[in-house]
């Protein structure tokens, strides 16, 4: 099985000019995404669960697992010097590095250490998701501009999951592919090349204790998707395990849809659009599916700030638009 270091190598052949930067930075990504499993994985025998008693941007106790994410990441980067700054759902403000050698990287990375932390110490898969960006401004410590980037602009996205096994999935516009981490030598190899959704798609993936709080569409769409039609593959299947990452993962290799909405209470719902929807949305768009707030394409979205939310209907094309039908006929606009 071709390794994930010979997989990269490999691609940027493709690209005679390339000066190698990138090649290092996806590197880099897998070295810390294996220093954070190794932690992950022995997150119930140390004391690595209790909370840092901090809290981040979002108002969220930061778990020292968190912060120990960040941090690894944000060294790694540094480390190679291709990044000039960071926005993390750990970091209030965007990050930016003091080294020389970074304030000249010509990348800039959006990333969520550690998505869905909350469910560490229950033992539920987790995930990192990174988004990276040609910078935009010339020289000198990246800035908010080279951060606020349309994702349609986005030179590779992609996510860790922590699960039963580890996985790196990601993609630079030519396709998804997916790494498994073989513990016994600490290598990813070559599991599931060319990643694209199934053909059909039976699951749904929403928290419905939200079910009062959200619009008449998404209502609707959830009762489309509990009646009785054997033509349509329906009643589907609800799955929903409270970590973006895993029900992204599952719902792409087995068919299905992801849905955040508004709500009437967060008329923006929960999710980020740099470092969640925005690579989530990528992924998507190159495994043959799709990613909307429900009524706009997710990557054409000009972002105004660092940890701006946004309503997020992703997963199996037919799905998404099925979905989306019932958002436009309920929205209010359409009255
Ligand atoms: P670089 O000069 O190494 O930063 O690469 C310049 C551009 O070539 C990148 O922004 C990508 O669009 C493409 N490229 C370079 N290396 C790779 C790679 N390993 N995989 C995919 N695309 C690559
Ligand atoms: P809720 C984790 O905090 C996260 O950002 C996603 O990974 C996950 O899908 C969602 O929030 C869960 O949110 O409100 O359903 O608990």
């Amino acid at each position: 099985m071709k390794t994930l270091v010979e997989f990269i190598a490999e691609k940027q052949s493709e690209f005679p000019y390339a000066t190698g930067e990138l090649t290092r930075l996806l590197n880099d990504i897998g070295i810390a995404a294996k220093l954070v499993n190794r932690e992950v994985n022995k997150a119930g025998l140390v004391d690595i669960n209790g909370y840092f008693g901090q809290q981040n941007i979002q108002g969220e106790e930061q778990k020292k697992l968190d912060v120990f994410a960040n941090e690894c990441f944000l060294k790694a980067m540094k480390h190679g010097g291709m990044v000039c700054a960071v926005a993390s759902e750990e970091n209030d403000e965007i990050y930016t590095y003091e080294n020389a050698v970074s304030k000249s990287g010509k990348y800039v990375v959006a990333m969520d250490p550690l998505d869905g932390s909350s469910n560490i110490e229950v033992n539920v898969p987790i995930g990192t998701i990174f988004s990276i960006y040609r910078r935009k401004s010339s020289s000198g410590a990246g800035n908010l501009e080279d951060l606020l980037q349309c994702g349609k602009d986005q030179v590779a996205a992609g996510y860790i999951i922590y699960g039963s096994s580890t996985m790196l999935v990601y993609t630079t516009g030519h396709g998804v592919n997916g790494f498994t981490l073989d513990l016994s030598v600490g290598i990813f190899l070559l599991s599931h090349p060319e990643m694209t959704f199934p053909e059909g798609g039976n699951i749904y993936s929403i928290n419905e204790a939200n079910y009062i709080y959200f619009q008449e569409g998404v209502k609707q769409y959830i009762k489309y998707c509990q009646q009785d039609d054997p033509a349509t593959n329906r009643p589907y299947t609800t799955r929903y395990i409270g970590s973006l990452v895993s029900d992204f993962h599952r719902n792409l290799i087995r068919g299905g849809i992801y849905i955040y909405p508004g709500t009437f209470k967060n008329p923006h719902g929960k999710l980020r659009l740099l470092y969640e929807c925005n690579p989530v949305a990528f992924l998507a768009e190159q495994a043959g599916g799709k990613a909307s707030t429900g009524f706009e394409r997710i990557l054409d979205i000009q972002p105004s700030h660092i940890h701006q939310r946004v309503p997020f209907f992703v997963g199996t094309k037919h799905m998404v638009e099925k979905a989306e039908e019932f958002m436009r006929e309920y929205s209010p606009e359409n009255k």
